[in-house]
């Protein structure tokens, strides 16, 4: 059975912990507007939020070098987001608007930035492992330094790419960060009832000779401070890292989902957990002032206010867009 690592509590400089409140917040009213347009019929297809699990893309985010790269699931907007997407442009996205971050034709669930190293959101479950593991080949390839982070559910672990990208990824020492964002369900299944261990990552690290390492994925300080510790080992020619945070989402799967099968205990246990009442309580604690926390909120506030107008006023894309960007040199032709 594998132990919580115990809170680190490094000294963190108070811009770093402003910035990271300052994440948590973005993302948690980008996601809580991406709904209310859901429910208004503005997102097209379906979105995946990641409300109650912001400390996760925020701690590993904070963390993360300019270059490393990121490869998020269907559930990406926070992991997108916190690479420095821009918030307009993610939000038209969601829309499905020629202002939108890939013009409007990924929508929620393919959120990519090239230019920010935010390489793509995969609705395969799990199929994303292996190409992470490609990633951080090329950049030992390369000599760069670079590590490539990948984020999945609990559920990616019983999938086979899983087991097949931590095997290889052990066996070439890649520098590459195996993030499993335990929520404890898959759609709407426990985790528990299909998994033959508690901790459906961190019991399975010993498989492929890792270290078993599970954190509080609510705890966006402890989620930073271990981040920065893994990454260093991957620069350092250390090899992969598999981590299991476990955290939970306050709604459904997707969509409208009231995730009615959540016994009302574990629930209300959770909410009490709230990654961004802990770490605001935590700051005052630490003596930063209500009023720089207030500011804080009020300027996410404008800027996903601002974000949704200029997201509304993109318009539809042009239908002559339809066949552009499909290879990465632009061309449409079918070739061999
Ligand atoms: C290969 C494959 N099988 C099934 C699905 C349908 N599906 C979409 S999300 C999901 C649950 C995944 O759960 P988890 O890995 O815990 O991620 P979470 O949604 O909780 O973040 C499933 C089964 C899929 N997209 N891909
Ligand atoms: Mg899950």
């Amino acid at each position: 059975m594998t132990e919580m690592q115990a809170p680190p509590r490094r000294d963190i400089d108070r811009d770093t912990r402003l910035a990271l409140y300052t994440s948590l917040v973005r993302l948690r009213l980008f996601e809580q507007r991406a709904y209310d347009l859901f429910m208004q019929n503005l997102v097209k297809g379906t979105s995946h939020l990641s409300l109650g699990m912001e400390a996760v893309a925020a701690g590993f985010g904070h963390a993360m070098r300019s270059d490393d790269y990121t490869f998020a699931t269907y559930r990406g907007h926070a992991h997108t987001l916190v690479r420095g997407a821009d918030m307009a442009a993610t939000m038209a996205e969601l829309l499905g608007r020629s202002n939108g971050l890939l013009g409007g034709k990924g929508g929620s669930m393919h959120l990519t930035s090239v230019e920010h190293h935010a390489m793509g959101s995969y609705a395969i479950v799990g199929a994303h492992l292996p190409i992470a593991a490609g990633a951080a080949w090329s950049a030992q390839v390369r000599a760069t330094e670079q590590v490539s982070v990948c984020f999945f559910g609990d559920g990616t672990t019983n999938i086979g790419a899983f087991h097949e990208a931590l095997n290889m990824a052990a066996v070439w020492e890649l520098p590459v960060v195996f993030v499993c964002e335990n929520n404890l369900y898959m759609e709407y299944t426990p985790i528990r009832d299909v998994t033959a261990v508690a901790n459906p990552a961190a019991d399975r690290a010993a498989s492929y000779g890792l270290d078993s390492i599970l954190v509080d994925g609510n705890d966006v300080e402890a989620v930073y401070e271990l981040a920065q510790d893994v990454f260093a080992k991957a620069r350092a020619g250390g090899g992969p890292s598999l981590i299991e945070a476990q955290t939970y989402r306050k709604g459904g799967h997707s969509r409208a989902d009231a995730a009615k099968y959540r016994p009302p205990d574990e629930v209300e246990a959770w909410m009490a957990r709230d990654p961004i009442d802990l770490y605001r309580a935590r700051l005052l604690d630490l003596g930063v002032d209500d009023e720089a926390l207030r500011d804080i909120e009020e300027r996410a506030q404008a800027e996903v206010d601002d974000a949704t107008e200029t997201a509304k006023s993109g318009a539809e894309p042009d239908g002559s867009t339809l066949m552009t960007e499909v290879w990465s040199d632009g061309g449409a032709a079918w070739r061999n």
